[in-house]
């Protein structure tokens, strides 16, 4: 009920009566008085005004449903967008009640206790301060061709913080950094049926708000706001599921990976010297070119052209 009254709120942009509320509901007007003080409580700032009702003056900077689809551009993505204060992590909340949900579903949780990076690593997600989205797909592909939506966020990423006016490059194959530190993460995964592709998890963590940083990765991180820029949360969440659904769906339907420009022109380690971390061991290389299936080609020491793929190697970069 409350967060009906609040989408009428937004869709009416203007006074409306205590009374009107209440028939369109069909509750008392206290009950109507006792929604709106709640909502107050939560930080949404409404006007109220005797014989004129109320009227939604401002929101808080929460990552409702409604909120974001008031002014989403993207057609699909974002239908229907789970928001959560807290969850143990998003991509969990997918694997954990996949059968459930449907293609193209979002998931969004205000902080993550047991946010995952890449081989099980923590992922630093506190309240507010970020967006802890997971996108749940169920595409009819071969799953070889899964792992390279990887990359196709990561130049949905780049465009759509480009659309915002904040440049940033991509770390193969799945981390974006902003003036050399990390700002996101991707954490794609999948889960197989025998043979066939079930599902696709692409989870997104990126620093929105935050300023001060645990120690563990105070020297490596950054976030939008330590930078310089003030956007909300909404706003960048709205620029990437947009641009998700353009590359996401010329894939899909057309093999199309033009996607793969955006990452080769704003990689960060194309033209360098590298760390290959492999069974921990850590080899000396140089990134020479990205190709259309994502893979990263560097010259290994002996001079010796290889291909690395992104689910067996991670690389750091040589002064990292
Ligand atoms: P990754 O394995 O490339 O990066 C993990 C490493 O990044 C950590 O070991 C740590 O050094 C550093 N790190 C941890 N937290 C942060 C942070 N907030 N900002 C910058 N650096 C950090 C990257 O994995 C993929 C991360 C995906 C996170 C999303 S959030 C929504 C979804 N749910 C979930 O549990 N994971 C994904």
């Amino acid at each position: 009920m409350k967060k009906q009254i609040l989408k009428y709120l937004i869709e009416k942009d203007d006074f409306i009566s205590g009374e009107e509320l209440s028939n369109i509901f069909n509750v008392s007007r206290t009950a109507i008085w006792k929604h709106i003080n709640n909502l107050k409580k939560e930080g949404y700032l409404i006007e109220s005004v005797n014989k004129k009702g109320y009227k939604l003056l401002n929101r808080p900077d929460i990552l409702d449903e409604n909120i974001i689809k008031e002014d989403l551009k993207a057609k699909y993505f974002g239908k229907k967008i789970y928001h959560f204060e807290s969850l143990d992590s998003t991509n969990n909340y997918i694997k954990n009640n996949y059968l459930k949900l449907n293609d193209k579903d979002i998931i969004i949780a205000e902080e993550q206790i047991k946010g995952r990076g890449r081989t099980n690593r923590y992922w630093h997600s506190k309240k507010g301060e970020g967006i802890w989205m997971s996108i749940y797909l169920k595409p009819d592909i071969l799953p070889f061709k899964a792992p390279i939506i990887t990359q196709l966020t990561g130049a949905s990423i780049i465009k759509a913080l480009d659309n915002l006016g904040i440049k940033t490059s991509i770390k193969w194959p799945n981390d974006i950094f902003l003036n050399d530190k990390k700002l996101c993460g991707i954490l794609t995964e999948m889960k197989l049926e025998v043979s066939d592709l079930e599902y696709i998890i692409v989870g997104i963590g990126m620093n929105v708000n935050s300023i001060d940083f645990d120690d563990e990765i105070k020297d490596i991180a950054t976030s939008i706001k330590a930078e310089g820029f003030d956007i909300s949360r909404v706003d960048i969440i709205r620029e990437i599921l947009k641009e998700f659904e353009v590359f996401y769906l010329d894939y899909i339907k057309n093999e199309d990976k033009k996607f793969m420009d955006i990452c080769r022109k704003r990689s960060n380690v194309l033209g360098n010297d590298i760390f290959i971390i492999k069974n921990n061991e850590r080899i000396k290389a140089k990134a020479i070119d990205l190709n259309n299936d994502g893979n990263l080609i560097v010259l290994n020491e002996d001079n010796k052209e290889e291909e690395l793929f992104s689910g067996e190697v991670s690389i750091r970069k040589d002064d990292k």
